[in-house]
This record gives C-alpha cells, structure tokens and sequence, in this order.
C-alpha cells in the first residue's frame, strides 16, 4: 500500500480543522500548523513510493505526514486531541515524531543500517526543518548515510526561520551547508512559506 490519494485540499482542509478546535481552547497542548507544502509533500510521497514497509520520522509539525502516510484523519485527530500533536507516534504505522529538535536523528540512521544489515524490506524517510538540518546531528547522520549507503532520505523543508529566528542570517548563508556536495544524494530539499505561524494561532508565547 503506497500512493497517497491526498490532496492539498485535503491537507488543508484538516489543518483548517485543527485550527478551529484549537482556537475554542480544547487542545490543551501546543499544535505546529503548516500550510503552503502540500504540493511538495504529495510529490515526494508519490515519487519515493513511500509505504507501509518504510519508516518516517518527523518532528513537532507532522500532522501532513501521518495523513500522507496512510493513518486514518480521525486517528490522527484523536491523537491531537490528546494533547500530542508535537511528539505522533504510530508505531503499527512505522512513524516516530518528537517535538525535541535534533532528536531521532541518529536513530533514523540506525534503523537504515539495521534495515540493510538484516535485509529487510523498507526504507527511512527523516523529514525535518531548515534550521534542524544546520545541527551537528544532521551533519553526522547524513554523512554517516551516505558514506554506508544506507536506505535513507533526509527531507528538509525550508521556510527560512526557526520560530522567528532567520535561519539564513544565523548561518550567514543563502544556501544549505549541503548544497553542491556529496551529501546532497541522501537529502530532498525544497522551500516554502507556512501560512501558519510556528506554533498555535500566533497568540500566547511561541515554542
Ligand atoms: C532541543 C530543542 N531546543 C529548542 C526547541 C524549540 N524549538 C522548537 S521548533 C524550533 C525551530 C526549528 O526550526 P526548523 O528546524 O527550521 O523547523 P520549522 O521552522 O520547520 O518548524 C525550536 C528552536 C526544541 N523543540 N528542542
């Protein structure tokens, strides 16, 4: 089972949703809305074929990726209700999520050599933000991927901010570190602008 049927409505319209819940005060956790990525996500679902023998880990804004992945909405929601939106796990689903920035990084990679090493079926699909791919860990899994060869991509998707930070005024560059070298075979990179504010509604503190 692969090749989602979503659409951008689709995404849409449930981050719509979730917005409307969370806005009468009936999440009692913090929620990460995104919006203007749709299309790119539906691409790399349907060009990677991504599946039920893949794992996919994500990180506080993973609301798309479990739907693309193939949990049922109303799951998803429930589990948003719950108050974990920031950290879904579905692990009869293959998906691990943590609102932790860095995390989950180097246990990608494990489940890659584990997968390669035992010959199991199933690939890992790391997606995570542009200020997230500038950590160390970033750098040693990525490297660490592609110098084993390891059945995994790092999906990095770029608004440009980490919260309200520039990303490209920290690092003092317009490109990703990875751009032009060897690195770049083992990462899908793309840019887009979230309708939502980082967190929430934009109201209260931000996180
Ligand atoms: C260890 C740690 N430090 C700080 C934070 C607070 N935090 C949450 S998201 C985020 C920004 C990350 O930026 P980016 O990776 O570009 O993600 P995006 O903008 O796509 O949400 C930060 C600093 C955190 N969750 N974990």
């Amino acid at each position: 089972m692969a090749m989602t049927a979503l659409t951008k409505k689709d995404l849409e319209g449930f981050e719509n949703e979730v917005a409307g819940i969370f806005a009468q005060g009936l999440i009692k956790a913090p929620v990460h809305l995104r919006s203007g990525r749709e299309e790119e996500l539906i691409r790399i679902f349907q060009e990677y074929n991504i599946g039920a023998d893949d794992y996919l880990f994500g990180f506080w804004d993973s609301h798309e990726l479990c739907l693309l992945k193939g949990v049922a909405r109303e799951e998803v929601l429930a589990a948003i209700m719950d108050g974990r939106s920031i950290a879904l796990c579905f692990p009869e689903h293959k998906i691990f999520c943590s609102g932790i920035v860095g995390s989950l990084m180097g246990v990608a990679t494990g489940v890659a050599w584990a997968l390669k090493h035992e010959g199991k079926k199933g690939r890992v699909f790391l997606f995570c933000g542009d200020m997230s791919s500038e950590t160390g860990i970033f750098h040693e899994a990525v490297k660490y991927a592609v110098n084993f060869d390891l059945p995994a991509k790092f999906i990095v998707s770029d608004n440009g901010l980490s919260v309200m930070t520039q990303t490209r005024e920290t690092w003092g560059s317009e490109e990703p570190w990875f751009k032009g070298t060897r690195f770049e075979k083992k990462i899908v990179y793309f840019q887009y602008k979230n309708g939502w504010p980082h967190s929430g509604l934009g109201k209260l503190i931000k996180f």
